[in-house]
């Protein structure tokens, strides 16, 4: 199979070298232009090389665009003015959700939802803690259809262990959660992951959990706040040694997806009549910090 990955963040730098290590053929669309025809990427102390490439693309290839949330409609709009040829889908793997977002996917998009933590040293990517990850298909009509196999197979072999799920919209909200509970405490407290445990934040977590748990419920998914703050000390731990992606963010001074965690927690439960206090205390911290 062909791949493209796009966004050479963590996430991507992460999946691209792990493609490449199960005989893949991968080549990197970075989303930041620039003039490069290759791209390096250290791994485990081996130093990899990635021809860069860019739309249009003429064979069938599976895209895997590890993107920023804000970044997600800009990259489906260049997709739609340079369409993949048949045999291609797209799977899109980013923080947090966008409102509109349920009108924007393609017809063959998918959602990779990931637990893996990883963070990158310059050029230098590091596979901070397992995780697992779900593979489903984006638009809910969809979502009951036969998985693509071969994908499948191959992201499975990549970065194991990869699930298939009929309800990735569940897991979404699940996985904001997480992000919700562990990355904004990271900035705030300056941190890894797993020193998050040395810190007095159990309360407040369960009142983000609470709150996400009514919007979601308000969304029509089922969500439990004692099992999401669970999951979160469970990923705290598996990924112990890890830098947040936000923390990464704010000390690289990117935007971070704030808007698109918490943020998005609070502006959804406003607009459907109920504050979500700690939630949008959470939003505006991130967002004084990073400032
Ligand atoms: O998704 C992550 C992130 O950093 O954005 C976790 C799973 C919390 C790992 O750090």
């Amino acid at each position: 199979m062909h791949w493209l990955v796009a966004g050479t963040g963590a996430v991507g730098s992460l999946m691209a070298v792990n493609l490449r290590r199960v005989g893949e053929h991968v080549s990197i669309k970075p989303r930041v232009p620039g003039k490069a025809r290759a791209i390096e990427i250290i791994h485990a102390a081996h130093s990899l090389e990635f021809g860069v490439q860019q739309f249009p693309i003429e064979q069938p290839t599976q895209i895997f665009a590890a993107i920023k949330a804000y970044d997600v409609a800009n990259f489906l709009e260049e997709l739609k003015q340079a369409p993949l040829p048949a045999g291609s889908s797209i799977v899109l793997s980013y923080n947090g959700m966008l409102e509109n977002e349920i009108n924007i996917m393609p017809e063959r998009a998918l959602h990779w939802v990931t637990t893996h933590g990883a963070y990158k040293n310059g050029n230098e990517v590091v596979h901070a803690g397992l995780g697992e990850s779900w593979l489903g298909w984006a638009r809910v009509e969809h979502a009951s259809s036969s998985r693509p196999a071969e994908l499948f197979s191959v992201l499975n072999n990549a970065l194991p262990l990869l699930n298939w799920s009929p309800a990735i919209n569940q897991r979404r909200w699940q996985k904001l959660a997480i992000n919700c509970l562990i990355n904004p405490f990271t900035v705030i407290h300056d941190c890894r992951n797993g020193e998050l445990l040395q810190h007095n934040i159990t309360e407040l977590q369960h009142q983000v959990a609470e709150e996400i748990c009514w919007l979601a419920e308000h969304q029509g998914i089922q969500l439990n706040s004692e099992s999401l703050v669970e999951s979160a000390r469970s990923v705290i731990k598996n990924t112990a040694n890890n830098y947040s992606s936000m923390l990464m963010d704010v000390r690289q001074q990117r935007r971070t997806e704030i808007d698109y965690l918490n943020g998005f927690v609070a502006r959804q439960s406003a607009a459907a009549g109920t504050a979500a206090p700690t939630n949008e205390t959470l939003w505006r911290r991130v967002l004084e910090l990073s400032a």
